[in-house]
């Protein structure tokens, strides 16, 4: 599909107005929202990583193209969490400490509202002790954290640990996601889930939850 293909080389180039351009027109001509996430600006963003990866570009770059990326969002975030389903339980949400990665989570977020979760979202570089905080707070059914850096990935033990030393552990079902993170992971540091990625961390929360799909 040409406005896909243009629309990862917008994003690539971090040309923000032609992404959401293209964004609008992709809506405009009737293709999916979540194929325009998925095969436009989640497309882009990994041939963005690959190119930071090799080398080729820098982080300046990478922060243009994350730009791009908020643009394109901005017009899909409304569609993706278009939903009249009533709300279906808490959910707190955030990027472990020292993690400023934030888009993956913004992601999974928006998914999660649009199956009908209140989101509570605590941001990026998130301590423990704000979660704790949060979860005394709010009483969520799910705690969800993202991670992107390997170094950072810990942090997401250091929560569970403080979320258990306070005696809530047993409250609220913890979900894990974001690149470096695997099933193994969440296993060894005794999280209740992984998801490899948005669309999944909804339905691995409405699994945990024994709610029908
Ligand atoms: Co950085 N970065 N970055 N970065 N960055 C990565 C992650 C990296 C893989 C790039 C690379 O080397 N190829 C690498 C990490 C290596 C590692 O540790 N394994 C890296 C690095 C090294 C760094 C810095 C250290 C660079 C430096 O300064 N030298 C630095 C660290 C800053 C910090 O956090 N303290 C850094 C900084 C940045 C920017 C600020 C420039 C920017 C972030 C902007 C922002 O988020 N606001 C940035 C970006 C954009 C990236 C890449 C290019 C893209 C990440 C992204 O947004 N992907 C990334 C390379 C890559 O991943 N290809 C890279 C798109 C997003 C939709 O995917 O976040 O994976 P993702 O989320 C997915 C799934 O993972 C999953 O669902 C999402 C949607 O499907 N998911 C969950 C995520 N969270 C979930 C939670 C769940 C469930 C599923 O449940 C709760």
């Amino acid at each position: 599909m040409e406005i896909l293909a243009s629309l990862v080389e917008s994003l690539v180039e971090g040309q923000n107005e032609q992404v959401a351009q293209l964004t609008q027109k992709g809506v405009q001509e009737g293709l999916p929202p979540l194929e325009i996430l998925n095969k436009g600006l989640i497309a882009g963003m990994e041939v963005v990583g690959q190119n930071f990866k090799e080398g080729e570009i820098y982080v300046p770059d990478v922060l243009i193209a994350a730009r791009a990326m908020r643009a394109g969002m901005d017009i899909l975030r409304p569609l993706l969490a278009e939903s009249d389903v009533p709300s279906t339980g808490k959910v707190i949400l955030g990027t472990v400490q020292g993690d400023l990665h934030d888009i993956g989570k913004n992601l999974v977020g928006i998914m999660m509202e649009g199956a009908g979760f209140e989101v509570i979202d605590l941001g990026a570089d998130v301590s423990a002790d704000k979660f704790v905080a949060a979860v005394k707070e709010h009483r969520p059914k799910i705690v969800g954290m993202s991670a992107l850096l390997t170094v950072t990935m810990v942090g997401m033990k250091s929560v569970l640990d403080s979320i258990e030393s306070q005696g809530l552990r047993q409250d609220v079902i913890a979900l894990v996601g974001g690149a470096p993170v695997t099933q193994k992971f969440a296993d060894e540091i005794g999280a209740d889930g992984y998801a490899h990625d948005a669309v999944s961390a909804v339905s691995k929360v409405k699994e945990l939850l024994k709610i029908e799909q």
